[in-house]
């Protein structure tokens, strides 16, 4: 389909999408079709794009989403694995425009694959964001291991102190992910109570911890989604190293992660 294929820049940013796909299955956070990835491509989609006729019947949204009305997303497939939409990725996942109304989309590019579950969740997020003049253009779910592990820790399920303990492993974690991470109670995978309680949370962290489930980041970039996810995880296997060799991690004290506000310019 040449009116996706030759634009250059839309073609870039699926590329870049790809990437991210092949490191959730290397780092091993994406068993089977585990995780899901929407990203608004509205800038990137050019004239011909953007008329190119639905290829399947159009398909009725569970919110309206007034904030996205004719915009355009990559969306992965419904039941596509990650390492396929590294290789292929519009064969696991496809473009899709939104009703000028926000009540409905279709399906334009490049094949009919039907958008992940987690779809009405996804578009309702981003609607949020828009609403509340963000221009977040990223939604990233998947599944790391040892951040869920620590979900299914009692003293962890609290937001602050999870963050407290993630950020106080390395530097890092405090410097890349300066909102923390805020913990999303229970609910079942593409439900409308999971999506609500994770806008709530929306108006203060980028990044969520699905309690026994997940983790989901927004953003502007999906390398940088990826990376705030990585830099969590790395806090994650490090308290954990710790515990298997014996120990309680000691953390960086209050002082050292207090000292990275100025230094980094962090939100306090
Ligand atoms: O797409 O990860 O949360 C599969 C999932 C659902
Ligand atoms: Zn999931």
């Amino acid at each position: 389909m040449d009116a996706i294929r030759n634009n250059k820049k839309l073609m870039a940013e699926i590329e870049r999408i790809a990437e991210v796909a092949g490191y959730l299955w290397t780092k091993g956070w994406a068993e089977r079709n585990g995780g899901n990835i929407s990203v608004n491509i509205t800038n990137l989609m050019d004239e011909e794009g953007k008329a190119l006729p639905a290829l399947a019947p159009t398909r009725q949204l569970n919110e309206t989403v007034p904030f996205l009305g004719g915009n355009f997303f990559y969306v992965t497939g419904t039941g596509k694995r990650m390492r396929y939409v590294a290789q292929a990725p519009f064969e696991n996942g496809s473009i899709i425009r939104i009703a000028p109304d926000g009540t409905s989309f279709d399906i334009i590019a490049e094949q009919p694959v039907g958008p992940t579950m987690e779809i009405h969740s996804h578009l309702m997020m981003h609607n949020y964001l828009r609403s509340i003049g963000r221009q977040t253009t990223v939604v990233l779910h998947t599944h790391p291991t040892d951040l869920i592990g620590l979900s299914h820790c009692k003293p962890y399920k609290d937001s602050t102190t999870l963050t407290r303990m993630l950020w106080s492993m390395i530097p890092e974690a405090r410097i890349v992910v300066p909102k923390g991470i805020g913990l999303v109670p229970y609910a079942h995978p593409g439900s409308m109570e999971l999506a609500y309680a994770t806008i709530k949370q929306l108006e203060k962290y980028d990044m969520l911890l699905w309690e026994k489930h997940g983790v989901l980041a927004v953003g502007d970039d999906i390398i940088d989604c990826f990376d705030a996810i990585d830099t969590m995880s790395k806090s994650a296997q490090i308290y954990f190293n710790a515990r298997w060799a014996g120990f309680e991690p000691e953390g960086m004290t209050h002082e050292q992660l207090e000292e990275l506000v100025p230094v980094f310019n962090l939100p306090s």
